[in-house]
């Protein structure tokens, strides 16, 4: 089941780090020591100091509003505090089809496998898809992409290594609009390693997406790996400068203890997670929740 693949994926989280917590949790009376560590776990579990601090102050807030003196009540109200964090100023994006997702992300992030992972779903719900490899930069790429398409069996619009990206772009939409395609999801190269050349590359593809567009919504979205830890949210910042990002995709919560990072990705963004993935096969894609979320770390 979709929601026990979730809870298990956030195993590792839940029991390196955030289990500390429970250390906290005794029953006995709340000191300001209670609340510095809280801190210091949650900075541990890869929430990040300035997160870290608002949920540690929203939360020693709400204790002393409701007179709460001993520390087992803590764990209810972290939970209450963190879920009101998470879903504050969130609006969960309406993803209205035809649509065009344009995949965004450094390389190894995790954004090939999480597109097949979109186009798998899609397609099982009886959309049209189609993919694009618009990651033109590696060979590599452009057959990975192919290989999951075929699995899936949609149909993939791609063309010769080292061409223009955008004109993968242009011949993906044109295409989309003639087959009447509910979804065409295109995949992008990630070498931040040449910043600027990819940021222009990326504004090439958007803008032709947008002029060619028609009656399609045009989403970007981007995709980190949750196992890059902090630096999951540098690479949003890198992008949201180039990029007008409507979506996040936090993949490979699975088997690393670093699945706290989803909490300042929101806190930070307000920007909704489409999806976390959860593993490498096609159904390991979770649509994110923060109540449940929360509770799957602090259960
Ligand atoms: N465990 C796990 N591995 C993943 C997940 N998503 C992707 N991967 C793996 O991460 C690696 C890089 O993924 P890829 O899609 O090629 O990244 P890209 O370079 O951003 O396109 C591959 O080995 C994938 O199988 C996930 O949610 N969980
Ligand atoms: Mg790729």
């Amino acid at each position: 089941m979709a929601d026990n693949n979730y809870k298990n994926a956030l195993r590792a989280t839940k029991l390196s780090l955030f289990d500390k917590l429970k250390n906290v949790f005794t029953g006995s009376d709340i000191t300001d020591e209670s609340y510095e560590e809280i801190l210091e776990t949650l900075i541990l579990c890869d929430v990040g100091v300035e997160s870290a601090q608002t949920i540690t102050d929203q939360l020693q807030k709400k204790a002393q509003d409701k007179k709460i003196t001993k520390s087992d009540m803590l764990m209810g109200l972290l939970k209450e505090t963190l879920t009101d964090l998470l879903e504050k100023d969130i609006t969960k994006s309406e993803i209205a089809l035809p649509a065009i997702f344009l995949a965004v992300g450094v390389n190894g992030s995790g954004k090939t496998t999480t597109i097949a992972k979109i186009a798998n779903k899609y397609k099982k719900e009886g959309k049209n898809v189609m993919v694009a490899a618009a990651d033109t930069f590696r060979a590599a790429a452009v057959e990975q992409l192919d290989i999951w398409a075929k699995r899936i069996d949609v149909p993939i619009i791609k063309s010769s290594m080292g061409s223009d990206a955008a004109s993968v772009a242009y011949d993906a939409i044109t295409s989309a609009c003639a087959r009447k395609t509910d979804l065409l999801i295109v995949d992008t190269a990630g070498r931040l390693q040449n910043k600027v050349n990819l940021m222009a590359e990326l504004s090439k593809i958007y803008s032709v997406l947008e002029k060619g567009k028609n009656d399609f919504n045009l989403y970007t979205f981007i995709t980190v790996d949750a196992t890059s830890g902090l630096n999951a949210l540098s690479q949003v910042e890198a992008f949201a400068q180039s990029c007008k990002l409507d979506g996040i995709v936090v993949s490979k919560i699975d088997g690393s203890s670093k699945g706290g990072i989803i909490i300042p990705i929101l806190m930070r963004h307000k920007l909704p997670i489409w999806f976390v993935g959860t593993g490498e096969k096609l159904d390991d894609l979770n649509e994110f929740n923060a109540k449940e979320y929360v509770e799957a770390m602090l259960d």
